[in-house]
């Protein structure tokens, strides 16, 4: 057993991740919802069935739907956050939560996004350093949500700033970063070595096909990836196990 999987065993399998990720409600609002996939219970079932190697959510709906008690899939507590309705030039996240809260909810790893390249970048560095500290002293692991944006940062798309960023979450001292994906392998690729030690992982995105899905999944793959965190393109797909297998394949082999 490699470093990674002693400290990560339980939001990890064979050194790989495959998230679900439902924090959209506080992202995008409601927006990304239906009548069935807006109650989180739908979407924790998916989760546990779909053979997810974590769950990411805020904190008051952890606490809300007790999820640690009820559910099998490890809990990933994101600790910070933001609505869609503020300006993207000096974009924040703002800390919610602590480790200490994501301790007493039972979760087994922090989530934090830090916008990399905005004008409040030094705020969420600071306070993600402090997050951290708290983590070292609790044995948690951290995943940064690295997400170049903001005025400085005229296209969140390009290889290069993703790369940025990335390496700024090994720098920062997280186990994993979740990034946006660069639109190939070769580039990917550039990324996951940026990050070094630092697994990397990819962002589902707006719902594909699941034949584009799939294709993006092996291509992340491909690129040396750690996996994926993603929410949309599974629990708003039709028949969310399905995508769910498929996508196990390609980051298992299963
Ligand atoms: P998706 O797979 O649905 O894209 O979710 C991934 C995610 O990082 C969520 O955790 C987060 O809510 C959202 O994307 C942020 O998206 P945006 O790029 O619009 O800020």
């Amino acid at each position: 057993m490699g470093d990674f999987e002693k400290r990560f065993g339980k939001i990890c399998r064979d050194g790989k991740l495959m998230l679900c990720a439902m924090d959209q409600g506080m992202e995008h609002g409601p927006r990304d919802f239906n009548e069935t996939n807006i109650n989180p219970d739908y979407v924790f079932e998916i989760a546990d069935k779909g053979k997810f190697t974590g769950m990411v959510v805020q904190k008051g709906v952890a606490y809300k739907y007790d999820y640690a008690n009820r559910y099998k899939t490890p809990l990933v507590l994101k600790l910070n956050g933001r609505t869609e309705l503020l300006p993207r030039e000096d974009v924040y996240s703002a800390p919610l939560a602590t480790v200490k809260d994501a301790v007493k909810l039972g979760a087994d790893a922090v989530g934090y996004t830090i916008y990399v390249g905005s004008p409040r970048e030094a705020e969420m560095f600071r306070e993600f350093a402090e997050i951290h500290s708290e983590a070292m002293e609790y044995g948690m692991p951290t995943i940064i949500w690295a997400y170049p944006r903001g005025k400085y940062v005229p296209d969140e798309k390009k290889p290069e700033v993703i790369a940025y960023a990335a390496r700024v979450a090994l720098e920062l001292g997280a186990d994993v970063t979740k990034v946006n994906y660069t639109g190939s392998s070769e580039s990917f690729k550039t990324v996951v070595r940026a990050a070094q030690k630092t697994k990397v992982i990819s962002s589902g995105g707006s719902k594909l096909s699941d034949e584009q899905f799939i294709e993006k999944a092996k291509e992340v793959m491909n690129a040396g990836a750690a996996g994926f965190a993603v929410g949309r393109n599974v629990w708003q797909n039709e028949n969310p196990l399905k995508i769910s297998e498929q996508l196990r394949k390609v980051i298992f082999g299963e």
